[in-house]
């Protein structure tokens, strides 16, 4: 059964869970997410789809960061999924445990969610996460990556991309932003460990996205989903823009679309024609610096390098891919 909003011409198989009129509702509104704040929408979606395709059997552990801190101001709280939340960096471990404890107690089929920004996944919280793949852990963790350690205050994470502007990495004469060089993948990172599913996803395009969860949800051992979240306040750009800068960024190749199994890339969404980087660039305030009087053509370049290697890197338009 569908709503009357967007989608109600469509099968009701064809039909997004947000679409959906009895879709769980796992975040409900209310919550103090900024508006336009692609981390809560990324969320919803994740959340909900779970919940269709575990049959509302899903657990939640969440880490310390904008997610955490918007959805459960004392004494008020949005979720509607039993949900925990654990430290800035213990989500993978806390969730570990929750999954031992089901399986001990005979509840084989909770499935339990992990969820954290890129911060939390990628910096502190990263010892955990790698041993819980190690281990391969019954779990599947959730990363939202907004690029910056958004909750205290919009600081550099291991996630934010070389050349941007955060409160840690503020241009001044001689030094264009974030340094060229530094960073880490953590899909790539997933990989490595050669757990049972690795995938990338955007709020852009939420099908796919639900499409991912729904094969991550119902797999066994340690899966992870990395999801692209902008956020209008980090980045700088009007709150309407989220989902069109969120498109483009798959649009240029910096932000690619695949899936991987036990360790190997199995598919890949194409692109059509990539953009230039710079269309996406001039759309945010943190990249402001690299144009206007001080303008920086190689740093741009650079960037342009990054996107162009993604493309050919997972065959956005190649074999591998879906189409
Ligand atoms: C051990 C510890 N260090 C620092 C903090 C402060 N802290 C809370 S949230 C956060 C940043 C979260 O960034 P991220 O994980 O990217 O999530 P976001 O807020 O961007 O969604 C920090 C530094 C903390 N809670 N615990
Ligand atoms: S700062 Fe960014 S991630 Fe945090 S609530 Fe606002 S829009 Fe969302
Ligand atoms: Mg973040």
């Amino acid at each position: 059964m569908t709503t009357l909003t967007i989608g109600n011409r469509l099968d009701d198989e064809d039909v997004a869970e947000q679409s959906k009129h009895d879709r769980h509702n796992c975040i409900t509104g209310g919550h103090r997410a900024c508006q336009g704040c692609g981390e809560a929408l990324g969320a919803r979606c994740v959340l909900d789809v779970a919940h269709r395709v575990a049959g509302g059997n899903i657990a939640v552990v969440n880490a310390t960061g904008c997610l955490e801190v918007f959805s459960c101001v004392y004494p008020e709280n949005s979720w509607q999924v039993p949900w925990l939340h654990s430290l800035f960096g213990n989500a993978a471990a806390v969730a570990t445990g929750v999954a031992s404890a089901f399986a001990i107690s005979g509840k084989k089929d909770m499935r339990v969610i992990a969820q954290g920004g890129d911060g939390s996944t990628s910096d502190i919280g990263l010892g955990c996460l790698s041993g819980m793949f190690d281990r391969n852990d019954d779990v599947l963790y959730v990363c939202y990556d907004n690029q910056a350690y958004m909750n205290t205050g919009v600081q550099r994470s291991s996630a934010t991309p070389i050349l941007a502007r955060t409160a840690t990495t503020l241009p001044t004469r001689g030094y264009m932003g974030n340094t060229v060089g530094t960073g880490k993948n953590l899909p790539e990172i997933a990989i490595a460990h050669g757990i049972p599913y690795v995938a990338t996803a955007s709020i852009s395009n939420i099908r796919d996205l639900e499409e991912k969860i729904s094969k991550a949800i119902l797999r066994r051992g340690s899966r992870y989903v990395h999801v692209h979240v902008p956020c209008p306040l980090g980045w700088g750009y009007p709150p309407s823009e989220t989902i069109r800068i969120a498109r483009m960024a798959v649009e240029c190749g910096l932000f690619p679309l695949f899936e991987a199994e036990n360790g190997v890339v199995v598919g890949s969404t194409p692109v059509d024609n990539p953009k230039p980087v710079e269309e996406y660039l001039r759309t945010q305030r943190r990249f402001a610096h690299l144009f206007g009087k001080n303008a920086s053509p190689e740093a741009i370049e650079t960037i342009q390098q990054i996107a162009s290697r993604n493309l050919e890197k997972y065959r956005l338009s190649g074999e591998l891919s879906h189409e």
